[in-house]
């Protein structure tokens, strides 16, 4: 079986020349090459395509055998070990020159999620947990805020349902979140926004219609700070696509919220 130690500084090392990609690309940023995917607002750069590329290479150099999803070259290989990829997570704010973007990585081991790692390169933030031994971030050791009471709360959400093109979007769920919450921010990354949640930044997150490789790492972080993760319904199991993260305080008032508003919708 894989040793989790070494893993560990592996899982470092390749998240860190990650990130040092990203800002590579970055320094040319405005003829950076530029995909759309699905709709004319989900877009893949080749930057997300270089990064996915190296880190699937350093991984399988290493670990040939082991599994690996990834949001731009989708799934390979079958083993007990998989790597959780997300390139860039963000990527609208790393093509529009802000910070607010993330590299994701995470190894899941017979189902659960055992390493995990989110680097916010612009910031030079980076984020870490493993499953039962905490989280840190830069190595100092993380906690979820103390907020008790939603109306004191900062929460961040994601519109990854209109670049879907899904016809059923979170802008009604917001609106009613809205008025309730001290206020709202939105960075544009499922991963970083979890994060900030473990480190108190933020006080919850909600987000329909993302990707197991978008939430996997930041989940385990949120996790090992303290903090709770579910789906809408409260549910612990992953998550038919759909996320709530907070640091456990305020997650039945998140979810009154939210369960009042999916029974009107239906
Ligand atoms: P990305 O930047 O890696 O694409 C923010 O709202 C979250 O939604 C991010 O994790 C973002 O990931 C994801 N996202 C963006 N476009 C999406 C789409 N078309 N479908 C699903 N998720 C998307
Ligand atoms: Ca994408
Ligand atoms: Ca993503
Ligand atoms: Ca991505």
């Amino acid at each position: 079986m894989i040793n989790l130690n070494d893993a560990q500084a592996f899982l470092r090392d390749i998240i860190k020349e990650a990130g040092a990609l990203t800002l590579q690309y970055r320094e040319n940023i405005k003829t950076l090459r530029v995909e759309q995917k699905g709709t004319d607002k989900d877009l893949v750069t080749e930057a997300d395509q270089a990064v996915e590329s190296m880190l699937r290479q350093r991984i399988l150099e290493r670990y040939p055998d082991h599994a690996i999803l990834g949001e731009e070259e989708g799934e390979s290989g079958a083993h007990a070990c998989r790597w959780i990829i997300d390139p860039i997570d963000g990527t609208i704010s790393y093509l529009h020159g802000q910070y607010q973007y993330s590299v994701s990585i995470a190894l899941e081991v017979n189902g659960h999620l055992e390493l995990a790692a989110v680097l916010a390169p612009a910031l030079d933030d980076l984020y870490t947990a493993r499953r039962g031994q905490g989280a840190f971030l830069n190595g100092v050791q993380m906690r979820v805020s103390n907020t008790t009471v939603l109306g004191d709360g900062v929460l961040s959400t994601g519109f990854a349902c209109i670049r879907a093109g899904l016809s059923e979007t979170n802008l009604p769920l917001f609106c009613s979140m809205m008025p309730r919450i001290r206020d709202i921010r939105r960075g544009g990354s499922a991963a970083l926004d979890l994060c900030m949640v473990a480190s108190g930044q933020l006080d919850g997150y909600w987000e329909k219609h993302i990707n197991l490789y978008d939430i996997a790492a930041g989940m385990l972080i949120l996790k090992e700070a303290g903090g709770r993760v579910s789906d809408y319904r409260g549910g612990d199991d992953f998550l038919p696509q759909e996320i709530l993260g907070t640091n456990g305080l305020i997650h039945r008032e998140c979810m009154d919220v939210i369960k009042s508003f999916i029974k009107t919708e239906t």
